[in-house]
């Protein structure tokens, strides 16, 4: 019996001591576990702060190895003229260039007016002849070049109709969809002064079967607003279509939370309206808004996916995002100095792509303003970047 016992406490004391070792050495692990200087190429199982554990969740640690991270090279356009810059002669909002029969055509809002604009909050004062913003009483004009740097501007696209017709007032912020060999411009149709009940104005759409025109104004609007108390309840601007899935994916904009009852709390978001057809109906996507930041509206075919450039407005303001299924997106970069309103030169926009190649230049506007758009006139730049699978180049 004296034997059998001290063999029994012999047994407890080394299993006992054996756990604890264990429980030491995983509390060890736990407890010094710390990041190693050589970046682990999987997520680490070892608790991490958040910042370090969503690093994991990027296409690569070093931002220069992203794919969806460039820096943007600005160059002002040849050919256009200005006026001196005396805020009579605006150009802003381009398409993205096309390349048709050897020449690159763009799409733009044009304002030729007496006056430069007197600004948002003077819209009541606005008359024929006095605009309200940059982008009151224009056409939609456009340009050709061979090299995408020197443009030759070859007049009115399509002209604002007589009142009361759908955007008498002005039509903006074009852009472009080659479908079945035939032309789609996109735009928005204004029948009031923007800025008389914030910058109300829904989508419309102009047709032609060649680049050069003539363009036909379906005259109504293609994408609706949306019901009373959605999101976009005002308003349907930036139409930007892709042919994605077989199918139009055409990406807006609305900017919402704001008039008339709220002015303070302005928001903007994008959302995503899809088509078999150029002349409709436009769904809505069930899950819009699809992006929560993001003035306006800059997409493009992406690997299996789509890409976004997510500029001004919203906390995710100056971020390349990326959605696989056109619908769904996250941030993929962060990147600075961003373009404006940008349309980049996307050869497979409109191919049904199931492989997108991404950018790697397109159009953009900056804008020379006073204090709530007063004397507010736009110029249209090109961009350069690095967003393309093919690009050759390291980041500009
Ligand atoms: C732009 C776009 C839309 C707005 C105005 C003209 O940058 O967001 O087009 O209506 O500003």
């Amino acid at each position: 019996i004296k034997l059998q016992s001290i063999l029994f406490i012999g047994l407890l004391l080394f299993v006992s001591s054996s756990c604890k070792q264990q429980v030491n050495q995983q509390s060890e692990k736990t407890e010094h576990q710390v990041f190693p200087h050589k970046m682990p190429t999987e997520k680490p199982d070892f608790p991490m702060s958040s910042a370090i554990e969503r690093m994991f969740d990027y296409s690569t640690p070093r931002v220069q190895d992203n794919e969806l991270y460039s820096l943007f090279k600005y160059t002002q356009l040849e050919g256009l003229d200005y006026n001196n810059h005396d805020g009579t002669i605006s150009r802003r909002d381009p398409s993205r260039p096309i390349f048709v029969n050897g020449k690159y055509y763009m799409w733009y809002t044009k304002r030729q007016t007496k006056v430069p604009p007197i600004g948002a909050k003077r819209a009541a004062e606005a008359t024929d002849e006095i605009p309200s913003t940059d982008w009151d009483l224009c056409d939609l004009w456009y340009a050709t070049s061979e090299d995408g740097f020197t443009w030759d501007e070859q007049g009115i696209a399509v002209a604002r109709p007589a009142k009361p017709a759908l955007g008498w007032r002005s039509i903006a912020t074009p852009d472009i969809l080659v479908w079945k060999g035939k032309y789609y411009l996109y735009f928005q149709a204004f029948n009031e002064p923007s800025g008389t009940k914030g910058d109300w104005c829904p989508i419309s759409m102009a047709y032609a079967d060649s680049p050069d025109g003539p363009w036909t104004h379906v005259g109504k609007t293609v994408v609706p607003f949306g019901k009373k108390g959605e999101w976009d309840q005002d308003q349907t601007q930036d139409p930007h279509p892709i042919v994605y899935k077989g199918k139009i994916y055409l990406y807006y904009k609305a900017a919402y939370n704001k008039w008339p009852d709220l002015r303070d709390k302005y928001a903007v978001a994008h959302g995503l309206a899809i088509a078999d057809d150029p002349f409709g109906p436009f769904k809505k996507h069930p899950l819009n808004p699809v992006l929560n930041s993001g003035h306006e509206t800059t997409y493009f075919p992406f690997k299996e996916g789509i890409a976004a450039l997510v500029i001004k407005d919203g906390n995710e303001r100056e971020t390349m995002q990326y959605a696989e299924d056109g619908v769904n997106f996250k941030i993929a970069s962060s990147v600075s100095l961003t373009p404006t309103a940008t349309g980049f030169y996307t050869p497979d926009a409109f191919t049904n792509t199931n492989y997108g190649r991404g950018v790697s230049w397109g159009l953009c506007h900056f804008i020379n303003a006073g204090k709530y758009g007063v004397n507010q006139h736009s110029i249209i730049a090109r961009v350069d970047c690095d967003l393309s699978l093919d690009c050759n180049e390291p980041s500009l």
